[in-house]
């Protein structure tokens, strides 16, 4: 059936023989029909059927399944047929938190008691096209007063929860919390690099596990015809499968029944670039811990049209419900198909009645293994090409079979008790996705999802927190970087172990301090108490383990002022570019506490 193939039999083993049928029969004979005669690429040739055979083990039930399920929804999806076809959607009711009143406060202290029975699995597989950084997500700074990157806060906080949880369960209590990073081909060398060169961020590196999502074929057409690399004719394209890989991936490691041996009951999943979310986690596990969720998302409230998934109850024409994140880009075609002729729209709070998903979701362990038993983590896909024109005949560029972490309830039976918890937005979320250009064409008043807009969060967010637990931060500024206004407030940061709760701050912050709006307060080290502080200029302390620092007095001096910075500017570097901004560190005072003891700072 393929001249150019049939010549070239004799470089094949019997298994790539069986591998090149199978791709014939499922209408993949473009593949071969450039293929020049034996003697010429042979080496090429055979680098081919590894990718295949790579291709086809990774993928449950192997290539011919996957490109059959292609094929049906690429035929969906030019037909127009809605996934949703006899749901009817309706607001949800979960769990709505208020930062810092007693019921969060306890709910924090519950959710510490649990976390030492829990692991962490962060999805970081995704290449951040959005975004359009050439990096790895997680080594960006997640600020740039400290610098820190958001892997180094990931872990950091981590290693807090940890040593909060066990004091509080039993002072003997060892537990060291399993973190599991996804990675892909895009991101896998680069992720275990900045591990390595960074000691792991102070973690015992037996306790991080890296688990390496592979690939899906693109598709180049209706057909599935599967696309060639353009930059190598001997390759097929491939593309991230989506974060939904990770409920696979985690089952076949065998991870989550060592957890349960280890008695460990909860798995809590978090993406790349959200600087607020360890803020949330506390309170969030409270919930689950309190009211027995098997599936507890963490949840904000949403502007119509934002890109986060809106978390719907679904109830279908044969009665059964759901309560599931809808996409982004497929919520507002929903509501328009079942009488809400406005689509995806604000109500008179002036956001969206469904509450958006920010991805970070708390499951209980036993159940999620019973489930991924009958599973074995595949979750259900979707295909989103993009047409060259309404024909849907052709595609602007490739596209592949994709699936969602957060689709996982959709299997679950009537009875798991699925449940969300719905935080204010400048307390959980502050995630950064989009490149300058197209956060500055974001709608007024909707987030920009921004370099800019994310570290700017991390100060607001502090600075609320300090003025709930009693301090006096100055209003912020507003400014505008890269195109986007945004409130500048005081540069208020700290490490995990000093604030991992609200609680554990507001025992920190006595008397009355005050921190003017041009200042910036870092604090490293877990005793360091706010007794009085005024400050206006900058301040850097570090307080070893033992030392017990009290900070008082008027403090001043010139500090750090931030300067604009255009995202062109090819003299700055890429982190600094997409923020639009960058501090000049003119004058500061850095203050270090490296023996035990009682110390004070008063001007
Ligand atoms: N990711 C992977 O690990 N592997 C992949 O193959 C792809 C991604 P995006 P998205 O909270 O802001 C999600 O691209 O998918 C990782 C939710 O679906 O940043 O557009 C990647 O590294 C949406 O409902 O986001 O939207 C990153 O850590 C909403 O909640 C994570 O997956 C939205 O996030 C998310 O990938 C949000």
């Amino acid at each position: 059936a393929c001249p150019p193939l049939r010549r070239n039999l004799q470089l094949l083993s019997p298994d790539e023989v069986e591998l090149a049928k199978m791709l014939l029969n499922e209408g993949q004979i473009h593949l071969f029909e450039h293929w020049p005669e034996p003697g010429v690429d042979d080496d090429n040739k055979r680098g081919f059927f590894d990718q295949v055979r790579r291709l086809n083990s990774s993928y449950p039930g192997g290539l011919v399944s996957y490109i059959q399920n292609a094929k049906k929804l690429l035929a969906d999806s030019k037909e127009g047929k809605n996934p949703y076809d006899g749901f009817t959607p309706s607001v949800p009711s979960g769990e709505v938190l208020t930062f810092g009143n007693d019921n969060f406060v306890s709910l924090e202290t519950a959710g510490i008691k649990e976390a030492c029975n829990a692991a962490f699995v962060l999805v970081a597989g995704g290449l951040g096209e959005r975004l359009g950084y050439k990096g790895i997500k997680v080594a960006l700074p997640r600020e740039t007063t400290t610098g820190k990157c958001f892997l180094q806060h990931y872990i950091e906080s981590i290693l807090a929860f940890q040593e909060a949880s066990c004091k509080m369960v039993d002072e003997g209590c060892q537990t060291k919390i399993p973190f599991v990073i996804m990675t892909s081909d895009d991101t896998n060398a680069l992720t275990i690099k900045l591990l390595e060169s960074n000691s792991y961020f102070g973690m015992e590196p037996s306790q991080v596990k890296i688990l390496k999502q592979e690939k899906v074929a693109c598709l180049a057409d209706n057909d599935a015809r599967l696309a060639l690399d353009p930059s190598d004719k001997y390759k097929i394209q491939t593309k991230p499968h989506g974060h939904g890989d990770v409920h696979s991936l985690l089952y076949s490691s065998g991870l989550l029944e060592q957890w349960k041996t280890e008695g460990r009951k909860w798995v809590l999943f978090f993406q790349d670039t959200n600087g607020l979310l360890f803020n949330a986690i506390p309170s969030a596990l409270g919930v689950s811990a309190t009211k027995g969720y098997n599936v507890n998302s963490l949840a904000v409230p949403r502007k119509a049209k934002e890109a986060i998934g809106g978390i719907t109850k679904l109830t279908h024409v044969d009665g059964r419900t759901m309560v599931i994140n809808v996409e982004y880009n497929q919520l507002d075609p929903l509501l328009r198909a079942t009488g809400h002729p406005d689509g995806d729209s604000n109500c008179e709070t002036g956001y969206s009645p469904y509450p958006g998903n920010i991805n970070q979701l708390i499951l209980e362990l036993g159940p999620y293994i019973e489930e991924l038993k009958k599973t074995h983590g595949a979750i259900s896909e979707f295909v989103n090409p993009k047409y060259t024109d309404s024909t849907k005949t052709a595609f602007k560029s490739s596209t592949r079979l994709e699936c969602m972490m957060q689709d996982y309830p959709k299997t679950l039976p009537p009875s798991a008790k699925v449940g969300f918890t719905v935080m204010d937005t400048w307390l959980a979320y502050a995630p950064v996705k989009n490149n300058p250009e197209d956060a500055a064409k974001v709608p007024k008043g909707n987030p920009y999802h921004s370099a800019t807009s994310g570290e700017m969060a991390i100060y607001r967010a502090n600075s609320l927190i300090l003025r709930k637990a009693g301090a006096q931060i100055a209003d912020p500024v507003v400014h505008t970087f890269n195109g986007q206004e945004v409130e500048v407030w005081p540069r208020v940061t700290w490490s995990p172990r000093w604030g991992l709760t609200f609680k554990s701050v507001k025992e920190k912050v006595h008397g009355n301090s005050s921190v003017s709006q041009r200042s910036a307060l870092v604090i490293n080290g877990q005793n360091v108490f706010l007794e009085g502080l005024s400050l206006d200029g900058t301040l850097v302390v570090n307080a070893a383990d033992e030392a017990e620092v009290k900070l008082t007095g008027h403090i001043q001096n010139k500090g750090w002022t931030i300067q604009h910075v255009d995202y062109k500017d090819a003299s700055e570097k890429e982190e600094i570019r997409i923020r639009g901004f960058k501090l000049e560190k003119i004058e500061q005072l850095e203050v270090n506490y490296t023996e035990p003891g009682n110390h004070s700072l008063s001007a």
